[in-house]
Parts: structure tokens; C-alpha cells; sequence
């Protein structure tokens, strides 16, 4: 006899959808096929040098505690020497105690997930969003208002307004979820105003602003701007990064910083998820921060990714037609692309496929579904050449897909 699954399925599990991202990844492995999908950093990026360094140096002093179980929290010398550069880089006022070590920013959402929402809760999220972030908001059944995000990021009119109308109907969200420096996917930044006026936002309807900042560190000219989180004095404000974009996302290692109530209670939903995050990715990511290493290494990572972002621009610039527009980001791995109206993405998505060359269909990014005329774009992941090439073949998808549209209407309007 079969068992019948669906009888055994929890409602949750029965609900989960699948990462568009993540099944484009398989995709973009097939030979020849051009990837301006997936977030990856670019493996010329790694350290791989250091990295060596640093795991003789853990051989040499910490192997036994290396391989053996952590603490739920996290390696306390990896969290001291993170509190230390949160305070001098990002003027974010905490020390040790005050970062939990997640496996990943992935598991930091998961956290959060677990910890505040109830089935039917509202979160409000940009438009677009990050995508593993609505995944992980679903999976606990959020309701999301989604807002919508200019040039200067999570349009702050937009969120007073429908806090205003969500209050009137007796509605309170949990949380505002924000990427607020160099956005995946949009690759715009909010502006310190902005940020400034979230926080009043959220203070005077007594909310939690979620900031994560996987990016914050990859900028490419112009000072950055400071985190929300520097400007938090009530421990409104649950900050999350992570190694992936400045070490490497193999270790799967990102960070926490929240008030202490908080962090006790993702202490406990990470202790039934997985116990503790791996001590060896720990020590080498602690060794890599008291070394030294980081800061040279993002030096790298940063004229890299410009040199690569504006490689994409000047083929946008010479391959795509004059009525579609993007976004120019100051950082960060993605930029963003807006089509006339008719163009849907996802249709498109299957000629390009054909072209071999892979994008993340806009859609994917907001959490109602609209969107259909956007696409995001990474540039960190390809080499130069790639990432010419990989242009002018969705420029070619692009043509095809509007001429297909100029060939209907005329055969429309000669049938009229
Ligand atoms: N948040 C954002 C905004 C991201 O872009 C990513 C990865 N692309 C993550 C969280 C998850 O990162 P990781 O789990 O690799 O730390
Ligand atoms: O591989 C992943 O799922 C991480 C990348 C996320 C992204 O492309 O936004």
C-alpha cells in the first residue's frame, strides 16, 4: 500500500514553496549556459591563499575545539572581534554578547521566522524583496504588504500610509523586513533620511525593522551609509549579515546582532534547529577577522564587482533597446531591470533559455506576484566576457520578444 502523504503532511509543509533561485541554479550548471541568475559571488573572490593560512593556524591551535561540539551562540572569539568591527566600521554600539553566529543569514531569517510570526501575521516587505526572505516569511504562514521601493529604497511615504490604513482596520504587523544597502534585487540604496524616518516610523507604531545587510561592505564609490542599526537606542532595530559575500557562502556563517531578549529566544529555536553552527567554519572565519585579512580582501572584492558592474553597463548601454531601463547600483552583486509593460518576463524567460543565457525573473521578487515586466541581473558571478556575451543574448531575446508583440499588433489590426 502507498501512504498516503497528504494525510500525514503537516499544513505548514503541505503550503511550502519552492526558491525559484535555487531551482535556476541546477539550470544554470548546464554546459555553455551564461548565468546572470543566482546571487554567487565570483570564485576569483575567494581567498583561497588566506584561507589556507588560517586553517594551519586552527591545525596549530584549536583543532580539538574545532571538531568538537560549540555553544548554540557561537564561537565567543569570533563574536568579540565581529562586535569590535561592528562598532569601529559600522558604528553599531555592541559587544559580544550582543551577536548570536547563525548558519548562514539564511538561518537568521529562519529564526526570525520561528520566533514572531503566527499564521496570518503581516509583515511588511519592499517590492520587490528578497526572495529567500518572503520563502522563509511563508513557510510561517505571513500575510505580506508588500511596499513599493524607489530609487531611495522602501518608499517611506508608502509604508506611513499603509501603516496608517492597516491600523484603521486593526491590523498591527511584526516587522518591517528591509535590505536597505545595495538591495537584492532592485541594487538600490536607502538614503540615510530615509533610514532615519523608518526608525521614527517604526518607533511611533511600535515595530521591529528588520535590516538585513548581506552588501552593506561591497560599495563601490561614495562613503557608505550607516545601518539602521547605528541609529537604534531601544533595541528596535534586528540587524543579520553574513561571510557569504565577504569570505565565502561554503562556510555558511552569518551573525546576529539584537537585544538580548530577542537573541535568547533564537538561541532556543536554533538550539532544536541544529545545536550549534560548525565550529571549524567558526574558528576560520575568526582567524580570518583577527588576522587581518578581511579588509585587503574586500579592497579586492570591491574594485572587482565595480569593474564587472560597469562591464554589464556599457553592454546594457550598447546592446539593449532605448525603452528599457535600470537601475545603476553603487554596490552590492545586482542590478535591475524595468521593461515597457507588454513584456513579460517569464514568457521571455524561455527564449532566452534558448539563447543560453539565464536571469531571475522580476516576478519571483514580489511577494503578490506583480512585477511581470522586471528581470534581476547579477554581475559578480561571470568573468568579463561572460558578461558582455551573456547581454547581448537577452538583447536578442529581448528584440525578438518585442518584434513577436509589433507582429501581433499589426496582424490585429489588420484583422480589424
Ligand atoms: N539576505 C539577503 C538579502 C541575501 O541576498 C542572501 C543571499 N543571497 C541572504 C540573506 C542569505 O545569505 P547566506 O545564507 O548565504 O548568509
Ligand atoms: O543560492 C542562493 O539561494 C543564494 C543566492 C540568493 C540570490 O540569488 O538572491
Amino acid at each position: 500500500m502507498v501512504v498516503n502523504l497528504d494525510r500525514l503532511f503537516s499544513r505548514r509543509a503541505m503550503k511550502l514553496k519552492g526558491s525559484e533561485i535555487r531551482e535556476l541554479l541546477k539550470l544554470t550548471q548546464l554546459p555553455g549556459m551564461i548565468s546572470l541568475a543566482g546571487g554567487l559571488p565570483c570564485p576569483d573572490a575567494f581567498p583561497i591563499e588566506v584561507i589556507r593560512e588560517c586553517i594551519e593556524k586552527i591545525f596549530d591551535k584549536h583543532i580539538l575545539n574545532a571538531l568538537q561540539y560549540g555553544t548554540t551562540e557561537g564561537l565567543p572569539g569570533l563574536r568579540k572581534v565581529l562586535a569590535a568591527r561592528m562598532s569601529e566600521k559600522k558604528n553599531i554600539d555592541c559587544e559580544f554578547h550582543d551577536i548570536i553566529i547563525t548558519n548562514g543569514a539564511q538561518q537568521a531569517l529562519n529564526l526570525l521566522g520561528f520566533t514572531f510570526i503566527e499564521p496570518g501575521d503581516v509583515i511588511i516587505t519592499g517590492a520587490p524583496t528578497y526572495l529567500g526572505a518572503s520563502q522563509a516569511f511563508h513557510a510561517f504562514e505571513a500575510n505580506f504588504e508588500s511596499l513599493p521601493v524607489t530609487d531611495d529604497g522602501l518608499d517611506i511615504k508608502s509604508v506611513k500610509r499603509n501603516l496608517k490604513r492597516l491600523q484603521r482596520n486593526k491590523i498591527f504587523p511584526k516587522f518591517i523586513y528591509t535590505v536597505p544597502s545595495f538591495q537584492n534585487p532592485s541594487g538600490v540604496t536607502m538614503s540615510l533620511e530615509n533610514r532615519i524616518e523608518l526608525l521614527e516610523v517604526a518607533s511611533e507604531y511600535d515595530l521591529i525593522i528588520v535590516e538585513d545587510d548581506p552588501y552593506g561592505e561591497l560599495v563601490f564609490e561614495g562613503d557608505a551609509i550607516p545601518p539602521i542599526k547605528s541609529l537604534d537606542r531601544k533595541g528596535r532595530v534586528i540587524y543579520m549579515s553574513t561571510f557569504s559575500k565577504i569570505l565565502a557562502p561554503g562556510f555558511r556563517l552569518g551573525w546576529i546582532i539584537a537585544s538580548e531578549d530577542i537573541l535568547n529566544k533564537f538561541i532556543l529555536a536554533k538550539q532544536s534547529a541544529d545545536l550549534c553552527t560548525n565550529p571549524f567554519g567558526q574558528y576560520i572565519a575568526y582567524e580570518y577577522i583577527k588576522g587581518g585579512y578581511l579588509d585587503p580582501q574586500l579592497d579586492k572584492t570591491r574594485k572587482l564587482y565595480r569593474r564587472k558592474r560597469d562591464v554589464m553597463l556599457e553592454a546594457l548601454e550598447k546592446y539593449f533597446p532605448d525603452n528599457v531601463k535600470w537601475t545603476i547600483p553603487r554596490g552590492g552583486m545586482f542590478l535591475w531591470v524595468t521593461f515597457p509593460k507588454r513584456i513579460n518576463t517569464r514568457t521571455m524567460f524561455k527564449r532566452a533559455i534558448g539563447k543560453k543565457v539565464a536571469y531571475v525573473v522580476g516576478d519571483a521578487f514580489f511577494p503578490d506576484g506583480s512585477g511581470h515586466n522586471t528581470m534581476r541581473l547579477n554581475f559578480s558571478y561571470s568573468d568579463d566576457e561572460m558578461l558582455t556575451e551573456g547581454i547581448r543574448r537577452l538583447a536578442e531575446a529581448i528584440k525578438e520578444e518585442m518584434a513577436s508583440f509589433d507582429l501581433e499588433e499589426t496582424i490585429m489590426a489588420e484583422l480589424i
